[in-house]
């Protein structure tokens, strides 16, 4: 008896310490907004949805390595204990009722206990609070255009080629008009899609939905820090797919207010329904 509490020990201790460790190395990780060489765990987060989307793994992450660390223990003892040479007249029980319950009863617990805070985070990810702001993202083979349609402009969003990147611009990442939203805003995203089904997504915010031609998805953001964050189209949609990045710019309130009036100038069209002046060429001379 006391090998397999020892063993049981064992395992619990070696579970602990690789739990603990992983969840320094997940409490490390570094630059925000895009992922980093040997990046362990998520992008860190810059939105309460992110936030709570991070928690959820973690909590996930305690019960899965609980789980697994117990099965592992089971096993041990099985192949310990109940091998031939250690146990060579089996028992020929077949039942046992109150382990039957117990191992019925216990994972409906465990469920019940993901289920809440999986069906809250769920809530919280699709009831959209009260927007300060609204973009209009629409996927195109292969960029993006954001429409503001309070402020009544519209633009193309077109990875840079290498030659065009300034430096700290992360390659395949880095757009030239960048997606800019005022910090602590609540950003309400519309998304779909022109041509094929894309999808956008950021990491960092937490959001990923797709956009779909002839229908119009929403989610939200809100941004708690300053800085660009990253993402990319996240659903096969042909020969350019890896290469239409998503670059959301994050200012503060008055630099936001300075670009929209510069924004104003920039890409306003005169005409309403015109369509979105497209840069072909630059998209085609890749
Ligand atoms: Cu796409």
């Amino acid at each position: 008896m006391s090998v397999i509490k020892r063993l049981i020990a064992f395992v619990v201790t070696a579970g602990v310490t690789v739990l603990a460790g992983g969840a320094v190395a997940l409490a490390t990780t570094g630059d925000t907004g895009q992922p980093k060489p040997w990046q362990l765990g998520l992008q860190p987060g810059a939105s309460p949805v992110m936030d709570d989307i991070m928690w959820f793994h973690d909590f996930l992450l305690w019960i899965i390595g609980a789980i697994a660390l117990f099965v592992l223990g089971l096993l041990v003892i099985v192949i310990v204990r109940f091998n031939a040479r250690a146990n060579p007249t089996p028992s020929r029980t077949t039942h046992n009722t109150a382990i039957e319950i117990i191992w019925t009863v216990v994972p409906v617990v465990i469920l019940v206990a993901i289920a809440v805070p999986s069906f809250r985070l769920l809530f919280y990810e699709l009831n959209i609070p009260k927007a300060d702001i609204t973009v209009k993202a629409t996927g195109k083979q292969w960029f993006w255009s954001y429409s503001y349609p309070d402020q009544k402009f519209e633009f193309d969003s077109l990875m840079l080629q290498d030659k065009d990147r300034k430096a700290g611009q992360p390659r395949l990442l880095a757009v030239d008009n960048d997606m800019v939203v005022p910090v602590n805003k609540v950003v309400r995203v519309l998304v779909t899609g022109a041509d094929v089904i894309h999808s956008f997504s950021v990491p960092s915010f937490g959001i990923k939905i797709d956009a779909i031609p002839g229908r119009i998805n929403e989610t939200w953001f809100k941004a708690e820090k300053e800085g660009v964050f990253y993402g990319q189209c996240s659903q096969l949609c042909g020969r350019d797919h890896a290469f239409m990045p998503i670059a959301v710019h994050v200012v503060s309130e008055k630099d936001y207010t300075a670009w929209l009036a510069q924004a104003k100038k920039k890409y306003a069209s005169t005409d309403d329904s015109a369509p979105a002046k497209t840069d072909v060429a630059a998209v085609e001379s890749k």
